[in-house]
């Protein structure tokens, strides 16, 4: 088996059901900022249809966004955010340790195309892998790395130039139909675990879709994943 050469692992809710804490963190930012914001689920649910925090809350400020200080509100967010990964909130989706290890036993190289923050990313992979695993993926493709994000193609670009491989010698992990169309955009393929956020998602374009990573056993996806490519 020859493909993948590289797998690029998506972040928020592929590695790990990050969406709860963001959630919570940002509605910890809005009482702090003395905001009367409130993101319940519904409300998130639809909002995450815009990838990036900023972002996300631009959208929601929509006119008020002159009379708040965002990017504040948003760096505070981020703290919040990774006090609760470090207080060990967060958990790996099921699956993920088993496939990261079978990676590295083949020699699969491995990175990280996300929308987040490096600082998010490191956090993370340090509470849920050990500090070690940071070296394990040897391109974070994050926010500060591209103008656009997904479904913008351009953090995947961005990681597969840095790898040094093809578009097509890489597999893409994604959660959300955003995340595909991202990764497909740039002609990488893509397997798709939608997220508890995501469930509702199609995932027409996606090479395989599975609930999760630990629906195959991690060899026999790798070798299933292989298969599909061929046939593609
Ligand atoms: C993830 C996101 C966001 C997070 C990112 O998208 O867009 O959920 O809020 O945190 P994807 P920031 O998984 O497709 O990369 O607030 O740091 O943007
Ligand atoms: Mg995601």
């Amino acid at each position: 088996m020859t493909w993948p050469r590289a797998i690029l692992f998506d972040v928020d809710g592929t590695l790990a059901e990050t969406e709860e804490s963001h959630r919570t963190a940002f509605n910890r930012a809005f009482a702090a900022g003395g905001l009367d914001w409130h993101w319940d689920r519904e409300l998130y649910t639809q909002l995450l249809q815009i990838t990036g925090g900023i972002e996300r809350l631009r959208h929601f400020a929509g006119a008020r966004a002159d009379d708040v200080d965002l990017p504040a509100i948003h760096a505070f967010k981020n703290a919040c955010y990774r006090q609760l990964v470090q207080d060990g909130s967060v958990h790996l989706r099921p699956g993920v340790t088993e496939l990261v290890d079978e990676a590295r036993l083949r020699g699969i190289r491995l990175g990280i195309a996300t929308t987040t923050s490096r600082a998010n990313v490191e956090a993370l992979i340090a509470s849920a892998f050990g500090a070690v695993a940071l070296d394990w993926f040897e391109v974070m493709a994050c926010a500060e790395n591209v103008a656009g994000k997904k479904p913008d193609p351009a953090v995947y670009r961005f990681a597969v130039e840095a790898l040094g491989l093809a578009s097509g010698e890489v597999l893409a992990i994604e959660d959300s139909v955003n995340g595909l169309d991202a990764a497909t955009g740039a002609g990488i393929a893509c397997l798709l675990t939608p997220s508890l956020y995501c469930r509702a998602d199609g995932g027409g374009r996606a090479l395989l879709v599975l609930d999760d990573l630990a629906s195959v056993p991690a060899a026999r996806l790798l070798q299933t994943l292989c298969d599909l490519r061929q046939c593609q």
